[in-house]
């Protein structure tokens, strides 16, 4: 429950927020499994409300109140789900579901829509879709006035009251536990590895516990025999809440909010980067093997959940793709990419009203595709940080350099810092607002390598900087200030 699942040359997931299952099992074939991207976290699958807000628009919340677990929304039907999940396995690249299991809806009129057609009564928590009725919630359990969580401080209601209104479901109870059982086996047999769990710091780790050992193992098809599911379980912990992240590393993995929060604030110069050269455990973060990390997520890039405005995101595209790179250079933590689609920001008193907005988007609230550039970045309204050559080159170092540790790390006193990866990689990065121009020592066997974030190498030859690798191990590098991008990155595959 701790392995993700990937074969051992794809290191990386991406979340691909939104996309529709048709366009991500194309994606697998025609970009993620060549880059070596391993596995794809995917939306909410299951049948949510349908919530419009004006007459153009539909949130992209709505997901995350289901009405039933059959595989029904604006990403596509279960047929469109198990081809994706078939086409990926197929070609080698993993598919996470993003499971709510922590509530159902909010509170919505009787007749509002569900995506698959079910009806419910929220007032009433009637799913008849699962079918889920009031005994199946907390409310009998929740000890708040208003029903709602009043106070993060108290452990108790957080998991027993409920988040903004959503009808809490009481994972204590046996029925509610089978459902919920069923639902998660159902995508293990059809291929699926993993799950990312949505709102767990809601739920109590023992009631977790006795769900997931349940879970049957992943499919014999594409998995070794005795495979288990993947669970990574979303717990913003960043130090101020009596939960705690630990609580739940006994189940499988935990998403570390302190890892992209403290990286924003290194980056945008709250903090030296020299200070990176210790950045795990030290830092009072979780186990790297307990852990998945990444600079941004669906919450924070948009200001919900955490990290406030330090996160960085696509919108500050070169600071993001530094701290990108640094993320998949470093050997902690399992690794993910987001992959957004743009909406236009409205700020007011330091918030951003838009950010409710969902995607691209036709006048039936369909969700269109992505189109291609020639380039290969992606048009429509959609970011594809995952198809940025920063990024998706930063991959296949991350690949490459897999199961070395940090050495050889160097930095200048401030914000110049480079490292090593065994002799499998060397990364060095210029957050200085004058230029690094050093002979640092690489670890690489003698050579010529491309730097693969100015460039690519192609053929025999380099698209970007050339550094010329020594005898012994050294080579001049320089990253200037004025440079496109901050960082320089080469490794074993870049060798020319
Ligand atoms: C999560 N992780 O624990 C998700 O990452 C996060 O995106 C979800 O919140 C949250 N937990 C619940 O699954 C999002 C969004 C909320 C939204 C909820 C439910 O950040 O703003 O709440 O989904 O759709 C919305 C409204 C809120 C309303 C609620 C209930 O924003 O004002 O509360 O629906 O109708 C009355
Ligand atoms: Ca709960």
């Amino acid at each position: 429950q701790w392995n993700a699942n990937v074969w051992d040359n794809r290191q990386v997931m991406v979340h691909l927020f939104e996309w529709k299952w048709t366009d991500i099992a194309n994606e697998c074939e025609n970009f993620l499994a060549p880059r070596g991207y391993g596995a794809v976290q995917v939306s909410p699958p299951t049948e949510c409300a349908v919530v419009h807000q004006g007459d153009t628009q539909r949130p992209w919340w709505e997901r995350y109140q289901p009405v039933s677990y059959k595989i029904a929304s604006r990403s596509g039907d279960e047929n469109a789900f198990r081809d994706m999940v078939t086409r990926c396995n197929n070609v080698g690249v993993r598919i996470y579901v993003d499971a709510v299991i922590n509530h159902m809806t909010g509170g919505w009129p009787l007749g509002t829509g569900a995506t698959g057609g079910s009806s419910f009564d929220s007032g009433a928590q009637s799913y008849p879709g699962v079918p889920y009725s009031a005994f199946d919630f907390n409310d009998g359990n929740c000890n708040t006035g208003s029903g709602a969580i009043e106070n993060y401080g108290d452990f108790y209601q957080v998991r027993n009251c409920k988040l903004v209104g959503l009808n809490d479901l009481d994972q204590g109870s046996e029925y509610v536990r089978g459902k919920i059982v069923d639902f998660m086996n159902t995508l293990v047999g059809w291929g699926v590895a993993g799950f990312r769990v949505d709102a767990s710091k809601h739920m109590w780790p023992g009631d977790m516990k006795v769900i997931f050992d349940r879970l049957n193992d992943l499919n014999t098809a594409y998995f070794p025999a005795g495979s288990r599911p993947f669970i990574y379980q979303e717990v913003i912990d960043l130090g101020e809440c009596p939960i705690k992240g630990t609580e739940y590393t006994g189940n499988g993995r935990v998403t570390e909010f302190k890892y992209g929060k403290y990286l924003g604030e290194a980056f945008r110069g709250s903090n030296e980067l020299r200070w990176l050269s210790n950045f795990h455990e030290g830092w009072g973060m979780l186990h790297r093997d307990n852990s998945v990390v990444f600079i941004d997520n669906h919450d924070n890039q948009r200001g919900h959940g955490a990290g406030g405005d330090m996160i960085l995101t696509f919108r500050v595209s070169r600071w993001y793709k530094m701290a990108n790179a640094f993320m998949l250079a470093w050997p902690y933590g399992f690794t993910r990419v987001m992959s957004s689609y743009y909406w236009d920001q409205w700020w007011e008193n330091g918030q951003d009203k838009n950010d409710w907005i969902g995607p691209p988007h036709d006048g039936s609230f369909n969700i269109i595709s992505p189109s291609f550039n020639a380039d290969g970045s992606c048009g429509n309204g959609w970011i594809c940080e995952h198809r940025w050559r920063q990024i998706y080159n930063m991959v296949e170092f991350r690949n490459v350099a897999h199961g070395t540790d940090m050495n050889d790390w160097w930095d200048n006193g401030s914000n110049q810092i480079a490292f090593c990866r065994g002799n499998k990689g060397f990364l060095a990065i210029n957050n200085d607002g004058w230029d690094l121009k050093e002979t640092l020592q690489t670890c690489l066997p003698a050579g010529t390598y491309c730097d693969v974030i100015s460039g690519s190498k192609d053929g025999g030859s380099c698209t970007g900087k050339s550094v010329t690798v020594g005898g012994d191990g050294r080579a001049y590098v320089e990253v200037l200030s004025a440079d496109y991008d901050g960082v320089l990155a080469i490794h074993a595959n870049s060798k020319l």
